[in-house]
């Protein structure tokens, strides 16, 4: 006791009792700290687990195959995280397991699952182990979003075929337009150095239906073909493998000269098809399930068949030759291309360069379509190939990277824009004909059907430096899966799984995604405009530019805003891009019917045009500016709302990124706002408080980031 007693008093106790406090402590933020590196597959402990999940004893696997294996780790991993049972692996079935088994007369296509249940069991059956795979992630999601299991009936396909993640990462392991830090791949480690990191970026991916990924980005470098990186490239096909997914490299135009040493790279010259050829058996030998190529040819000054007065077709027929041999090798050929001619158009350069070429591809071609004409912005029309081109398998391509949408500081779910564009009705075969049913084949009965998403992932903690950039990546997969899901349960799914399973703050948080894409465009491009942020870094207001070393990378030429009105004039009287689109949508925005949302876009309009809210144009244009402001402002109250279900790390790197995307949202309004007031020469209407700083002062906050 004198002993207790004198210890007690010690130093060495107080030293004692001061690391005992410190290491509780840091057991106890630990223990809650949530960095965001588990995204959706969580698997923390539920506060109720339901009577079925009490049953299970064991996990039963058809195979010892590698697929089979993951998703039984998977499985055997989430069910002790979420209930704290440990369940064995077996090949034979008894009561109280989960069930995969093949079963070839299911009613599902190559990838797609059924989960159903007995008394006892829970049962995921499917025609291939990869759709056990996907049936697997299906029945978590089921299980963490706290779905009734007692009646599980769940039977799902996939609608299109090649659902892909586009990476834009160079070899020297920068991410063109990346804001999550650098890439995933480190090249220099591989082939020997396999980063655990890759196993979960699989997991990620197949749990949403994600299976391909091309690695590299479409402004390519040819060093991703030697046989050095080959050999990197086939080390990571080998680890995606089991978990269903394929690799894919974007390939640089020009290799065969530049890598090769040929004289030229016309894709008519025959040593430069044998080249291609060889090249592409040598892939295949190391990658025996190479999914193929994807293309950025003569578009911003990448090399391509035009370089020798061929056609896009004549480029792709090179590659597409080369990979016939290998049923499953596709070319995705990118129809993102546009010339600098202040006279022209941008819009209609896609269209008018590919419309031409259909039917003239061979069969293993997509050609890959940005959503909409111009270039990712917040909001645009569907692109008017989509529909146009009967004899070509058309494959979407998005963009979860948000180059235009604030980079990873501002929230923008980002489901309301795939659906947005996957619902436009085309027309292309009457009513009905929506882009979705166009990519999916149903419209012109395509044989391949693709959607491509480019990627939002990088090296920081979480993937997508906003810890809701991962809804944008868990979004697009769960579309390009199942494009009938809407915005809303996708959103709830992601939240229940990602961030909390509290009925109110789910309610809250859902209502702060779904309307946080239609408050950017208030902030950002309100009523169709588009194409008037900063100069090449694309961040920030610009609208004021009106020189650069291309007129179709200035603000004016999209806006044409003048003392008469503002607006692109793409009508009869203007460009005329408007023609391209069936006539069932060129009456739809037309100018007796055009919506506000696009009315900028297709027309030029006086500052005076009445619009339907009763306002004129100008003032409507400022309140919705003022709009954005205040959706921005709702959506931190939100937060603030659901503060103690949230982990408290992703609760303040929310806040802190919701503060500057509140002031960032102040200085597009008090830009766009003063700039264009410059021309309208009115007042800023009754109601609104005035900027609180000169148009001066604000294009100062823009000269900022062009500082090198
Ligand atoms: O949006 C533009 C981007 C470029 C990109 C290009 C493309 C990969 O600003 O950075 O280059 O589109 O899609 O090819």
């Amino acid at each position: 006791m004198a002993f207790f007693f004198r210890f007690h008093k010690s130093i060495a106790f107080q030293r004692f009792s001061q690391a005992l406090f410190v290491t509780l402590l840091l057991f106890v933020t630990h223990a809650r700290a949530d960095d965001g590196y588990r995204l959706w597959l969580k698997y923390d402990r539920l506060s109720k687990v339901q009577p079925i999940l009490n049953h299970l004893q064991s996990i039963t696997i058809p195979s010892d195959s590698p697929t089979m294996k993951v998703a039984a780790k998977e499985l055997q991993t989430a069910i002790k995280g979420l209930t704290g049972k440990n369940l064995t692996i077996q090949k034979t079935a008894n009561a109280g397991s989960i069930l995969l088994k093949i079963n070839p007369t299911e009613h599902v296509n190559a990838e797609g699952y059924h989960l159903s249940q007995s008394s006892k069991n829970l049962i995921i059956s499917a025609k291939t182990e990869t759709g056990l795979l996907y049936g697997t992630f299906a029945l978590l999601r089921e299980i963490q979003t706290l779905q009734p299991l007692e009646k599980l009936n769940v039977t799902s396909s996939p609608k299109v075929q090649y659902r892909l993640l586009n990476h834009w990462d160079n070899n020297n392991g920068t991410i063109e337009r990346g804001y999550a830090g650098s890439t995933l791949w480190h090249w220099f480690d591989l082939p020997d150095v396999i980063d655990p990191r890759y196993h979960d970026y699989a997991r990620a991916n197949a749990s949403i239906g994600i299976n391909g990924t091309v690695l590299n980005n479409v402004n390519a470098s040819a060093r991703f073909l030697t046989p050095e990186y080959l050999k990197k490239v086939a080390a990571l096909a080998d680890v995606f493998r089991p978990y269903g997914i394929k690799v894919y490299l974007s390939v640089f135009f020009a290799a065969p000269k530049t890598l090769g040493g040929l004289k030229t790279s016309d894709p008519l010259d025959p040593e430069v098809k044998r080249w291609w050829a060889e090249k592409t058996k040598e892939i295949y030998t190391l990658i025996p399930d190479f999914g193929g190529y994807l293309v950025k040819a003569n578009s911003e000054g990448e090399p391509g068949p035009q370089d020798y007065d061929r056609t896009h077709t004549d480029g792709a027929r090179m590659l597409s030759e080369a990979l016939a041999p290998y049923p499953q090798g596709i070319v995705m050929w990118r129809s993102f291309v546009y010339k600098a001619d202040p006279n022209g158009d941008r819009f209609k350069a896609g269209y008018e360069e590919f419309k031409p070429l259909d039917g003239k591809f061979d069969s293993n071609v997509l050609v890959q379509v940005k959503n909409g004409p111009i270039d990712f912005q917040p909001r645009e029309p569907f692109h008017p190939l989509f529909g146009a081109m009967p004899q070509t398998p058309l494959m979407m391509e998005f963009q979860l990277t948000q180059e235009y949408l604030g980079f990873a500081t501002h929230l923008a779910y980002m489901a309301p824009l795939f659906k947005e564009c996957l619902d436009s009705d085309t027309y292309a075969k009457g009513k009905g004909s929506t882009v979705a049913k166009v990519i999916d084949g149903s419209v012109h009965g395509y044989q391949k059907t693709g959607m491509a998403g480019v990627a939002n992932t990088g090296s920081d903690r979480n993937w997508t430096g906003h810890p809701m950039g991962q809804a944008n990546w868990y979004a697009f997969g769960r579309l390009a899966w199942d494009y009938t899901l809407s915005s809303e349960k996708i959103a709830e799914e992601w939240i229940r799984m990602t961030l909390t399973n509290d009925t109110k703050a789910v309610a809250t948080i859902q209502n702060m995604l779904v309307n946080s894409r239609e408050t950017l465009v208030n902030y950002m491009t309100p009523l169709g405009l588009h194409h008037i942020m900063g100069n090449n870094l694309h961040y920030g207001p610009n609208p004021w530019l009106a020189k650069n070393v291309r007129p179709d990378w200035t603000s004016v030429y999209y806006h044409k805003a003048d003392e008469n009105g503002i607006g692109f004039d793409r009508t009869e009287s203007g460009s005329k891009a408007l023609h391209l689109y069936a006539p069932e949508v060129q009456k739809q925005w037309d100018a007796a019917s055009c919506p506000p949302e696009y009315l900028l876009w297709f027309h030029h309009v006086p500052w005076t045009h009445p619009m339907p809210s009763g306002r004129i144009l100008w003032d409507e244009l400022c309140h919705r500016y003022y709009a954005g402001v205040a959706g921005v402002t709702r959506m931190q109250q939100q937060w603030e709302g659901v503060k103690n279900q949230i982990d408290p790390e992703i609760f303040e790197n929310v806040k802190g990124k919701l503060s500057i995307q509140h002031r960032e949202a102040l200085w597009w309004r008090d830009a766009c706002v003063l700039y264009f007031q410059t021309l309208s020469k009115r007042p800023i209407p009754e109601g609104l408080e005035k900027p609180t700083r000169t148009l001066e002062e604000v294009k100062q906050l823009v000269d900022v980031y062009q500082i090198r």
